[in-house]
């Protein structure tokens, strides 16, 4: 790995060299600003994928329903040859080839997409984990074994072809079976993965989870920091920095610190990873943002931008764009108002407002911080001191920032922070109190903040809603706004006021996890699905909206609830909210749904081999 990272570092400079040489004309520049990106990023098949007139091209004739579609169709020839064989046929077309030319171009050099996972049974798969003892409740703990039973539909292991001819596939060689999130998501998600695992260690797959996460370990140390998803086009941008608090997780079921201590250096580059690329000024501290470094609109949905680009008029304003929406990627929340910026420096706006460079999100600072506490606490078990000072002092610094930029002492809460007009951004996101989940408040504080946090959850009103907490209190149409409601959000806040642990923030805790696990049986019982997002509005109603339908599954969804299964199920039960019919009807759906998810992943079972 080193040597070809040294290999890449040699091109690279010599690009650069060869680009001064040049005259700098704005294709100079461009395969400058590339070779940076390659150094960082080198994947053959990025040219394909990531960026370039094929993808341009064939990605604004729309061949398909979903932009994804297009890339995750693996290589019938290499890049090489593909990309000749793709400039002959614009030459042949005068540049101008018909929607048909290209589709056939594609029958031919591109195979069907999902060709490189295939179904895995978890070997460490348990039939009856014991949290299910936890559930008191019949209905709630048939509901248990049905999402345990779900982990084997949602495994997936990587077909040696991908390890053999990476350069043939958008998708990201990694050496362990995952889980995956469930629908278009056919792939690994970064911080899916963290809810994924947590729910994989409570059902007692730890072998699973630890390659799960020895998969993004193995990504570290060869691509310098773990993309959005498992696929080259998502080059520029990673998600939230959840690896560390997946080891810690992983460490605080099974004790196995020297795992986490061999994982260390690899922590610590993706720490410095984030804190090298992401860095702002705030009043004086040193605060970070979602951002991103790869050029154009985003691959998988390149048409939708290029479209919603249209209202600038320059290359760099386009630029801009493709950067900011590519960091609201980044950031999980694609899209919501939390980013938008308009010009009086309010969140009144669409995707074309989107600022997401320029908010300091309170999420992203608490994580570091909670990264710099855990890389100290494994370097304390290994005894390096020397060390344990260094991510101490980063911890601290970074808690400074926190204090004096993002906590909002008229809010109450923490808030984000907009660069542009140098003011905070006073509208809920659930985020806002993440700093309670990961610790990264003074505790002596605790009262103070827990009164204040209780009175800001009031004023906003965040307790009327039937279905969960929303994201946002604004209905934009877009899938981070109101009315969604997402599992790692929930989580957040009811962990973080748990954590909190004064009595009145763990009675809101508990009445809201008990909420939630009752709404998502609600959905399950009437449609027998997990769903990717909820509905604030509606008990037991599923989410909708933002750039593709709702997806089914789904990873994150079963993670919270099997977690809160365990912690809250000898309490939790139908009687105590609006919970559906009888126990005995609710039994005989379970069982039904039992038989529908089974018959589902036959189906789905034919249907793979069918393309293979
Ligand atoms: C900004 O404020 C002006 C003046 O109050 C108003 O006319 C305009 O519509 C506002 N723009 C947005 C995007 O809210
Ligand atoms: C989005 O907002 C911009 C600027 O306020 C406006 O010009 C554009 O028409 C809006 N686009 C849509 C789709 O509403
Ligand atoms: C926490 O608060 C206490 C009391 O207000 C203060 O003495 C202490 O310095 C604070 N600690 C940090 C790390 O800010
Ligand atoms: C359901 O919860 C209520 C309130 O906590 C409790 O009184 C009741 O006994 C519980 N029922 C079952 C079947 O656990
Ligand atoms: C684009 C960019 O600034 N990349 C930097 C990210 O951080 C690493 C070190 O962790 C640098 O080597 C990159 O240059």
């Amino acid at each position: 790995m080193f040597k070809m990272k040294l290999i890449f570092g040699l091109l690279s400079s010599l690009l650069i060299v060869l680009n001064v040489c040049q005259a700098r004309s704005p294709d100079a520049l461009n395969r400058n600003a590339i070779a940076k990106d390659v150094e960082q990023f080198n994947f053959e098949s990025c040219q394909i994928y990531c960026y370039g007139n094929l993808l341009h091209t064939i990605q604004m004739a729309k061949l398909y329903d979903d932009s994804k579609t297009f890339v995750d169709m693996k290589l019938i020839q290499s890049p090489a040859k593909t990309l000749e064989e793709f400039d002959a046929l614009m030459a042949a077309k005068n540049n101008t080839p018909s929607k048909e030319d290209l589709q056939t171009f594609v029958n031919t050099y591109f195979g069907e997409k999902g060709t490189e996972l295939e179904l895995y049974t978890p070997t460490d798969w348990k039939e009856h984990p014991a949290f299910v003892d936890q559930i008191t409740d019949p209905d709630l703990k048939q509901w248990g074994i049905d999402l345990n039973n779900i982990w084997k539909q949602l495994g997936r292991k990587m077909k040696d072809d991908v390890k053999n001819n990476p350069d043939y596939y958008s998708i990201i060689y990694v050496p362990n079976p995952v889980i995956i999130p469930g629908g278009r998501f056919i792939e690994f998600y970064y911080w899916d993965s963290y809810w994924i695992i947590r729910g994989l260690l409570y059902s007692e797959m730890y072998d699973t989870a630890r390659g799960m996460i020895e998969n993004f370990l193995s990504i570290v140390q060869r691509i310098g920091f773990i993309p959005n998803g498992g696929r080259v086009y998502y080059w520029g941008r990673s998600q939230m920095p959840l690896l560390t608090a997946m080891v810690k997780s992983y460490v605080d079921f099974t004790n196995d610190y020297v795992f986490a201590i061999n994982a260390l250096e690899t922590l610590e580059h993706e720490f410095e990873y984030f804190i090298n690329n992401h860095t702002v000024q705030a009043k004086g501290h040193d605060l970070y943002v979602y951002s991103d470094f790869s050029t154009g609109p985003r691959p998988e949905s390149y048409s939708e931008d290029v479209e919603t680009a249209r209202i600038f008029e320059t290359e760099e304003a386009k630029e801009a764009f493709y950067s900011e929406i590519k960091s609201g990627a980044e950031s999980g929340m694609d899209f919501s108002s939390r980013w938008f910026i308009n010009e009086n420096g309010t969140n009144v706006g669409n995707l074309s407002t989107i600022k997401t460079r320029s908010v300091v999100a309170v999420d992203l600072n608490a994580l570091l911080h909670w990264n710099a506490k855990i890389i100290a606490e494994f370097h304390s078990k290994a005894g390096n001191t020397e060390k344990v000072t260094e991510y101490e002092t980063k911890a601290q610094k970074i808690m400074e920032g926190i204090q004096a930029v993002l906590w909002n002492e008229e809010a109450g809460c923490w808030l984000d922070y907009d660069l542009i007009n140098e003011k905070p951004r006073d509208y809920f996101v659930p985020t806002n109190l993440s700093p309670l989940w990961m610790n990264a408040y003074n505790i002596s504080d605790t009262e103070k903040i827990s009164a204040s946090v209780l009175k800001y959850i009031e004023r906003n009103n965040l307790d009327q809603f039937p279905g969960g907490v929303p994201n946002t209190l604004y209905n934009t149409g877009e899938q981070w706004d109101m009315p969604n409601v997402w599992a790692p959000m929930q989580y957040i806040l009811v962990e973080g006021l748990s954590n909190l642990g004064t009595p009145a923030a763990k009675e809101l805790s508990k009445k809201w996890a008990h909420r939630w696990v009752l709404s998502n049986f609600k959905a399950y019982s009437d449609t027998f699905n997990m769903y990717e997002k909820y509905n604030a509005e509606e008990y037991g109603g599923h989410g909708g909206g933002g750039e593709y339908g709702v997806q089914t599954g789904f990873g994150w969804s079963n993670g919270v609830i099997i977690e809160w299964l365990t912690k809250h199920g000898r309490e939790v039960n139908q009687s105590t909210e609006g919970g559906g019919g009888g126990a005995a009807t609710t039994r005989l759906i379970s069982l039904l749904g039992v038989a529908s998810v089974a018959l589902v992943a036959i189906l789905v079972g034919r249907v793979v081999w069918r393309m293979w």
